[in-house]
């Protein structure tokens, strides 16, 4: 007989048939593709491919990045206008402290080429016109939404897709949410008490207003010196009355040496830029800067000075900071760099005692951000402007007329908060992002924000952090980072879809790793040293975490790719909606033998009737591959003897595997599933001990589990004898085998090596998607036949949410053995499965999860007749052979 009328007999002689002929199921399964957007590979559900929150820098170039390669992407931005950063600190003074020409995309020469900057560090309103620039020459507009804040970002596991909700109430789904919301974006203002009886108007520099800000003839109080203080703070000096200066923490400062663009110099640059790029690419900070390469400690004194001038007159913070390659590590070489920098104060601030209060002491020279300024400390010899020290007298409230310190009352029209961020993580934080198992993420970085690589938060699959956590992101040029992201986020996507895998997520163990390596190469410098922002010490209760990697640019971006080159190594990739949504040729002629039989329907039968179909059925698998020996056994149970056969594919086999055969707790039997757990013991190498468990109804749950449980204690103790132990099983025995698992941790019983579960039932919930989906009759296993077994094992519907018949509803799934999970995709029980990788995998343990998008529910069993049946019992063996070898 050829295997083609194998398959077409399967079923026909059959007593009485399974009847599940309506041909519903290719119209079905159309509808889903009808349903789809433009995606590449059929993955056709969500609105979009690409949901981003934010319209900086990061948020215009994932819009172009992703629309180029064919994505429907849509960037929801809380701005009137695009430019994150650049729209909202639109303060008098702000400049960026990274050249124009690195501070600038490199995605487009032809972009490159065309645009002029007019300063070698641009001002604000430049940047902005820069960003609308962009905008307007690749037609982006379309897919930006502005004045609309992204409030909430929830992810579907049954869906597999995100949720995005927006402040003006609505919402949009998405097969990927990337976040492009920036690293300091959510600015922070002080609680002083009082503030609200502040008779006179008062601002964060983050939020000027769009008008400006008019301080002529006022008396100003400007709290806050980092990068922002010292640059808005001359500024304001030019103008007003007075300005009182509250100092908590003095700072060091570069001088910009800011000069106009010269039209001679910029011809000449352009005409090298791409390679000038390759070099930033691989730089350290991206942004090529030509050090001496050698420590400052090994040079003699005077030169060490004499390069330091040049530094000093050439201007800018990272030539200067880069001169030496000792200066952020060692704390001897960082002191003749601070020194030098003192020195340059005392020369320009003409009061010593003034000059006294500015020199910075509190931390290494460059382990905050390094400031940059041509007029800040000059500003001190103003007659008016004011130094006032909050350090020794700190500020204590607000009044209408102004700000009192602990020794001392200022009289103030107006203040000016230049008072930083919640950095990194904070404006994340400000949405409700829901990750796998409705885990909140500011839940999972209580202790500090985490990502592998920088990019991907682990348990919030299909999520995106442009400049995230754990990337160089603010130790760069922050604009070529953005783009290495981007294009390294786009690239993941197009590889997800062009492989058929629906979902991506970091494994939580390469997370570990990566934060890890990340938090070792901060240590080894000086950065730690400092109360940063870097550590979150500016915001009171913040956790101190450094979370910014330091090994460099180009060493971070060569990781990266050999990430993606090695089939995005420490990521799991699931294959979710099938590539092909048909049944598989093969699975389909056994549906239509099961048709062809006719019969009325599983759940109008008697559990005898079902039982004599599926015996007969499974008689037409044949037989399974020889092992060396099979034994049936009796085992002692706490209900009587439970029998069992344990086949033994070797002499002496590595492991033990406990396996419980499906059938709805019902209909199946060792028997029938002997050719299936034949083929696992071979693949596996392993002993297999398949148990014939009490069936319901006569024996109701939580008979068949006890059983399981009891079969697992006696498998681990008299036969394992030291081996390790796995359980496994398929359906309503996938269900026993997580159930199993779950008593084992609960009762401190044998410890497993591992969890095989193949389609498990997970949950009583009869209402998920996949539910609906198939329930009709023209599969093997459908909604009311699932009703039907629930009702006969668990006649109590209230009994049927016990986490030990539910292990989905278990209050905590940490702790358990590691899963290596089989779904297919034509199955009622597809996404509970789903729902069970994803909670295991929030609770951080360890999933592999393998999907077949052709197959139908039971095609594990049907070895011989499939050739998906070979390939997962033989992918599954694998595994086990390799958990069982340690
Ligand atoms: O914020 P900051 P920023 N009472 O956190 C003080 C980028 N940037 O907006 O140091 C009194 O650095 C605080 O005092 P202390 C750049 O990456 C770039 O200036 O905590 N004072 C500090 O003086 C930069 O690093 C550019 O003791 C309080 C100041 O407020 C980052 O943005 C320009 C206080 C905050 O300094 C943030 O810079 C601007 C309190 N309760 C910004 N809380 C360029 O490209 C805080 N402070 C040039």
């Amino acid at each position: 007989m050829t295997g083609s009328e194998t398959f077409a007999t399967f079923g026909i002689g059959l007593a009485y048939g399974w009847a599940r002929h309506q041909r519903t199921a290719r119209g079905l399964l159309k509808s889903r593709i009808d349903r789809g957007f433009s995606l590449p590979y059929g993955q056709v559900m969500a609105d979009l491919d690409v949901a981003v929150a934010g319209a900086g820098f990061a948020g215009i170039y994932a819009v172009h990045a992703f629309r180029s390669a064919g994505l429907t992407v849509r960037a929801f931005e809380a701005g009137s206008g695009i430019g994150g950063t650049w729209f909202w600190n639109r303060y008098p003074g702000a400049r960026c402290d990274v050249e124009s020409k690195d501070y600038s995309y490199s995605f487009s020469p032809e972009l490159e080429q065309d645009w002029s900057w007019s300063e070698r560090y641009p001002a604000q309103p430049e940047v902005l016109r820069y960003l609308n620039h962009v905008a307007n020459r690749f037609g982006l507009w379309p897919d930006i939404q502005l004045n609309t804040r992204v409030t909430a970002a929830t992810w579907d596991a049954d869906r597999a897709e995100w949720t995005v909700r927006t402040d003006d109430g609505a919402s949009v789904t998405a097969r990927f949410f990337v976040s492009a919301v920036g690293c300091l974006s959510a600015y922070q203002v002080p609680s002083l008490p009082g503030l609200e009886t502040f008779a006179g108007p008062w601002y964060h520099t983050s939020r000027w207003p769009a008008g400006g800000a008019d301080f002529t003839g006022l008396r100003v109080g400007l709290i806050g010196t980092g990068s922002t203080g010292i640059q808005v703070a001359p500024e304001i000096a030019a103008v007003a009355e007075h300005l009182y200066v509250f100092q908590r923490t003095a700072n060091f400062a570069v001088p910009n040496r800011n000069r106009a663009i010269d039209p001679a110099w910029e011809t000449a640059f352009k005409a090298d830029y791409r390679s000038y790029r390759q070099q930033a690419q691989g730089s350290f900070l991206g942004v090529p800067i030509a050090g001496t390469g050698r420590p400052a400690l090994a040079e003699p004194p005077a030169d060490v000075q004499r390069t330091l001038m040049d530094r000093w007159q050439a201007g800018g913070g990272m030539p200067f900071l880069g001169a030496y390659t000792d200066v952020l590590v060692d704390r001897d070489a960082n002191d003749i760099v601070a020194e030098f920098m003192r020195d340059r104060i005392r020369e320009t601030v003409a009061d010593p005692a003034v000059a006294e209060l500015l020199l910075p002491r509190a931390y290494p020279v460059g382990a905050k951000r390094l400031c940059q300024s041509d007029d800040y400390f000059a500003m001190f010899n103003r007659p008016n402007v004011t130094l006032v020290d909050i350090r020794s007298a700190p500020l204590t409230s607000v009044s209408a007329r102004g700000l009192r310190t602990a020794d001392a009352f200022y009289e103030l029209d107006a203040l000016v908060f230049a008072t930083g961020f919640d950095a990194i993580s904070g404006a994340l934080n400000q949405i409700d992002v829901r990750g796998a198992g409705g885990v909140a993420l500011a839940e999972t970085w209580a202790a500090g924000p985490r990502a592998y690589l920088g990019v991907a938060p682990a348990g919030f699959p299909n999520m995106f952090i442009v400049t995230g956590p754990g990337s160089p992101s603010v130790f760069s040029n922050m604009v070529l980072s953005i783009e290495q992201h981007v294009e390294w986020i786009r690239d993941c996507v197009l590889y997800a879809g062009a492989h058929g895998y629906a979902t991506v997520q970091a494994k939580p163990s390469a997370e570990d790793a990566w934060m890890a390596h990340v938090t070792e190469v901060a240590y080894s410098t000086l950065f730690p040293l400092a109360d940063s922002w870097y550590v979150g010490a500016n915001i009171p209760g913040k956790p101190r975490v450094f979370t910014s990697y330091l090994g460099g640019v180009g060493p971070y971006r060569a990781r990266c790719d050999a990430v993606a080159a090695a089939g995005y190594e420490g990521f799991a990739l699931d294959r979710r909606l099938a590539m092909s949504s048909s049944v598989h040729p093969q699975a389909q002629l056994i549906l239509d033998g099961i048709a062809a039989a006719g019969g009325p329907p599983f759940w109008e039968l008697t559990p005898e009737q079902a039982r004599a179909i599926v015996t007969a059925n499974n008689e037409q698998i044949g037989p399974g591959p020889d092992v060396a020996s099979v034994r049936d056994v009796v085992i002692p149970g706490q209900a009587g003897g439970i029998p069992a056969r344990v086949y033994s594919p070797v002499p002496s086999a590595p492991g033990v595997v406990v396996y419980y055969h499906g059938g709805g707790w019902v209909v199946g039997s060792v028997d029938g599933w002997d050719a299936s757990v034949r083929a696992l013991a071979v693949a596996s190498g392993c002993d297999v001990v398949s148990v014939d468990y009490r069936l319901a109804p006569e024996h109701a749950f939580p008979a068949a589990a006890d059983d399981a449980y009891d079969a697992l204690v006696w498998a681990a103790g008299e036969l394992a004898d030291g081996r390790p132990v796995v359980v496994a099983g398929d359906s309503a025995g996938g269900n026993l085998a997580a159930v199993t698992a779950l008593r084992a941790r609960d009762l401190g019983g044998p410890t497993l090596a591992l969890q095989l579960l193949v389609y498990p039932v997970t949950d009583c919930d009869l209402d998920r998607k996949s539910y609906h989906e198939y329930n009709g009759r023209e599969f093997l296993v459908n909604r009311q036949d699932m009703a039907w077994y629930w009702s006969l094992y668990v006649p109590e519907p209230a009994v049927r949410v016990n986490p030990y018949a539910s292990p989905l509803r278990a209050p905590d799934v940490s702790g358990l053995p590691p899963l290596y999970l089989v779904t297919d995709e034509h199955d009622p029980l597809r996404d509970e499965g789903f729902a069970y990788a994803d909670r295991l995998r929030a609770a951080r343990v360890p999933v592999e999860h393998r999907h077949y998008g052709s197959q139908i529910h039971g095609f594990f069993s049907f070895v011989n007749l499939l050739d998906d049946a070979d390939k997962a019992v033989s992918e599954a063996g694998a595994t086990i052979r390799a958990v069982v070898k340690g």
